[in-house]
C-alpha cells in the first residue's frame, strides 16, 4: 500500500489555510494509503513560543484531527517528537544536504529577515521535514503551494542519497490542491493566511466563534469595483474570498462566482461567512466534545506513535546500513 504524509506545526492555533490548503483533503486517504499526520512539534522550536503554548497547541492540533474526520485507528496521527527516528534521520541528511541549497529556500528567507540571532534550526528545518517524509517511504505529500520549494529539496536529498546507496527512499510527489493551494490573509491579500500572522484580522482561525469570523470578514479588504468575478491580480482581496467560499462548498470558481451573479460586496460577504461557518461549525462542536476527554487522546497519540516508531525503524535500519553505522 503506497503512503501518504502530511503534517502541521503547532505554532499557533490552525487558520483556514491550513484548513482548505491541507487538512480537508486528508479525510479520505486512509481509503486507498497507510496515511501518516503527524504534529510536527520539533519543527516549531524553531518560532519563539512559550513551552505551554506549544503543548497546548499540540494537544488541540491532534484533537482537531480527529474533529475533522480523521480516525485515529485508521489514520496514523502523532507527535513528531514521540518518534526519535525524525532527529536521527535529520542528522544523517544534514551531511547530505548543502548550505547553498538550504540558503535558496525562500521560507528561510522571509523567517529570517530582520531576525539578529537566526537558530540554526530554521536553517536546517527544511532537512529535518525531508527526514519526516522520507522516515515513512512516503509517495505523496499533500501540502499547501508554500511548501513546493521544500519539497524539491527533499526529492533532490533522496535521490542523491540513493545514487550513493542504492534504493533506500522513496521518491515522494507533492499533491496540492488546485484552488485552494494559498489562501491569503483578509488584512493583506497579496500575503499568505498565516497562523503567526500580528495583524488580528488577517486570519480566520478554524475554531474561531461564528460573531468573530463574521467580524473578520466584514472588514476583509476587497476594493472599490463592487462586483464579484475572480481576477487575481486585479482583486485579489474578492479573489481570495471567492476561493474561500469555492473550498468549503466544494464547488469550483466558475460556480462560484455565479453564486454572486448581481451581488454588492456586502451580500457577497455575507454569504461567504455563512458558507464558512456552515463548514466549520460541526468541527467546532465535535473538537469541545473531544477535548474534554484528555485521557482519550492521550491513549491516541501513544497507540499511533508505536505503530509510527514501527515504520520509521525500519527505514532507519536501511539507512544506517547504507552509511555503515552499527544496526542490531
Ligand atoms: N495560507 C495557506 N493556504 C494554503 N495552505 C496553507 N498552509 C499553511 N498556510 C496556508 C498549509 O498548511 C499546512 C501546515 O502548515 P505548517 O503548520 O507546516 O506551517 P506553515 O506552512 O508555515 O503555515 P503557517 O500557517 O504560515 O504557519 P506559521 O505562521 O507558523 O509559519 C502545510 O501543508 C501548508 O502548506
Amino acid at each position: 500500500m503506497k503512503t501518504v504524509f502530511s503534517g502541521v506545526q503547532p505554532t499557533n492555533k490552525l487558520t483556514i489555510g491550513n484548513y482548505l490548503g491541507a487538512m480537508k483533503n486528508w479525510v479520505d486517504y486512509h481509503k486507498d494509503y497507510r496515511a501518516i499526520f503527524s504534529v510536527v512539534d520539533l519543527h516549531s522550536l524553531t518560532s519563539k513560543i512559550s513551552p505551554e503554548e506549544r503543548k497546548r497547541n499540540s494537544f488541540e492540533i491532534v484533537t482537531l484531527y480527529i474533529a475533522l474526520g480523521l480516525d485515529p485507528a485508521k489514520n496514523i496521527i502523532y507527535y513528531q517528537s514521540d518518534v526519535k527516528e525524525h532527529s536521527e534521520l535529520a542528522w544523517i541528511l544534514n551531511c547530505y544536504a548543502y548550505m547553498g541549497e538550504l540558503s535558496r529556500m525562500t521560507q528561510f528567507k522571509d523567517k529570517s529577515t530582520g531576525q539578529e540571532n537566526v537558530n540554526l534550526g530554521l536553517f536546517a528545518y527544511p532537512v529535518l521535514m525531508a527526514s519526516d517524509i522520507l522516515l515513512y517511504q512516503t509517495n505523496i505529500v499533500p501540502v499547501g503551494e508554500d511548501q513546493t520549494q521544500h519539497l524539491e529539496l527533499t526529492r533532490d536529498i533522496a535521490i542523491r542519497f540513493n545514487n550513493l546507496y542504492g534504493d533506500i527512499f522513496q521518491i515522494p510527489e507533492k499533491l496540492t490542491p488546485k484552488l485552494t493551494a494559498r489562501i491569503k490573509g483578509l488584512q493583506n491579500p497579496e500575503k499568505k493566511m498565516s497562523k503567526s500572522s500580528e495583524e488580528p484580522n488577517d486570519s480566520v482561525f478554524i475554531l474561531d466563534s461564528p460573531e468573530l469570523i463574521t467580524k473578520k470578514i466584514k472588514r476583509a479588504v476587497t476594493d472599490s469595483e463592487g462586483s464579484v468575478y475572480y481576477d487575481v491580480e486585479k482583486k485579489p482581496g474578492v479573489s481570495n474570498l471567492l476561493t474561500i467560499y469555492a473550498g468549503v462548498t466544494k464547488k469550483t470558481i466558475e460556480e462560484a462566482t455565479k453564486d454572486f451573479e448581481g451581488a454588492n460586496y456586502g451580500t457577497f460577504k455575507k454569504i461567504v461567512c455563512e458558507a464558512l461557518i456552515e463548514d466549520l461549525s460541526p468541527i467546532q462542536k465535535e473538537f469541545e466534545k473531544l477535548i474534554k476527554d484528555e485521557a482519550y487522546i492521550k491513549e491516541v497519540l501513544i497507540k499511533n506513535s508505536e505503530k509510527a516508531s514501527a515504520i520509521a525503524k525500519e527505514t532507519i535500519y536501511k539507512v544506517k546500513e547504507a552509511v555503515g553505522l552499527p544496526v542490531r
